[in-house]
């Protein structure tokens, strides 16, 4: 049975995001939680960002006021290179099945994260398009947002703008400064056009990389768990280093490797990295 209806995925292509519950097993959603569950436990011994990712900038990193009584771990960067349930759930579930469905047959990983937004958390992501982010030779890309935790309206849920990625690529520079955010102005009728993606643990957002979005700070006694992977067509060349590298990047995920590149034209403006500094550390995405 495919993956998804064909209004499900004429949604996805007038709007630009689909949910989608059930997208990995609930045996796999069960490890998620507890190795996330874990990796929570062991920040509080923390202090300040730790461990070591592929090009050896932490793995985990802390919010400000994180104590050991009051964690407050907000990201686990390439969480696939260090769980076999993350990578299980990027590799071969359902979510995996619904992006084929979208953008395949022929379909490889980029980079994956996990954001989180523990009770409390005054972490908020400003309105953005992700393409600008990671430029390919075509926009054949998706960001998977897989919610490891039930994603309410009060706990920071992801917002859209639905049908912007048929619009133009906003840019994120203002005043010669790379911001990672568009301009206010813009972003203001991103809010009153909001719409929240919310749904029970183990639903999936399925958003297409033009597409404008945003998040608020978590209201809730509830945490808001995001497993988030990226994912290209084989066909989709990258125009700029990876903003989280890691070491399956590029791997083929369903269908195989053509090695044929295909280009669209587009016009955006890459980010600048300085001599020194990591390409992620430039951007300040949240
Ligand atoms: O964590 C969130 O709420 C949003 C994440 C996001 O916008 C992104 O990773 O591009």
């Amino acid at each position: 049975m495919p993956a998804l209806t064909s209004t499900q995925i004429d949604f996805f292509n007038e709007n630009g995001y689909l949910v989608v519950e059930n997208a990995v097993s609930q045996d796999v959603l069960a490890e998620l939680r507890d190795d996330f569950a874990a990796w929570v436990e062991e920040s509080r011994a923390q202090t300040s960002a730790y461990g070591e990712a592929f090009d050896g900038r932490p793995r985990f990193d802390l919010e400000s006021g994180h104590t050991a009584d009051s964690p407050a771990l907000r990201r686990v960067n390439a969480p696939v290179e260090v769980s076999d349930a993350y990578y299980s759930a990027m590799m071969n579930s359902p979510m995996t099945s619904c992006v084929e469905a979208l953008i395949g047959p022929n379909i490889k990983f980029h980079h994956s994260k996990i954001n989180s937004k523990l009770p409390g958390s005054k972490t908020a992501v400003k309105w953005h398009q992700d393409f600008p982010f990671t430029p390919h030779s075509n926009d054949d890309l998706i960001t998977a947002l897989l919610m490891v935790d039930e994603v309410t309206e009060q706990n920071g849920p992801l917002e859209v703008v639905a049908g912007s990625h048929k619009g133009e690529i906003y840019s994120l520079w203002h005043d010669s400064q790379f911001t990672g955010a568009i301009d206010s102005e813009t972003a203001e009728e991103c809010q009153r056009q909001s719409v929240m993606c919310t749904g029970p643990a183990g639903s999936v957002c399925l958003m297409h990389t033009r597409l404008l979005h945003g998040s608020a700070p978590n209201l809730s006694d509830k945490p808001r768990t995001l497993f988030i992977a990226v994912y290209s067509a084989e066909d989709a060349m990258p125009q700029s280093p990876n903003p989280m590298p890691n070491r399956f990047e590029g791997q083929i995920v369903r269908g195989q490797r053509t090695n044929r590149i295909r280009s669209i034209p587009y016009d955006i403006e890459l980010p600048q990295i300085p001599d020194g500094a990591s390409f992620f550390e430039q951007q300040g995405k949240g």
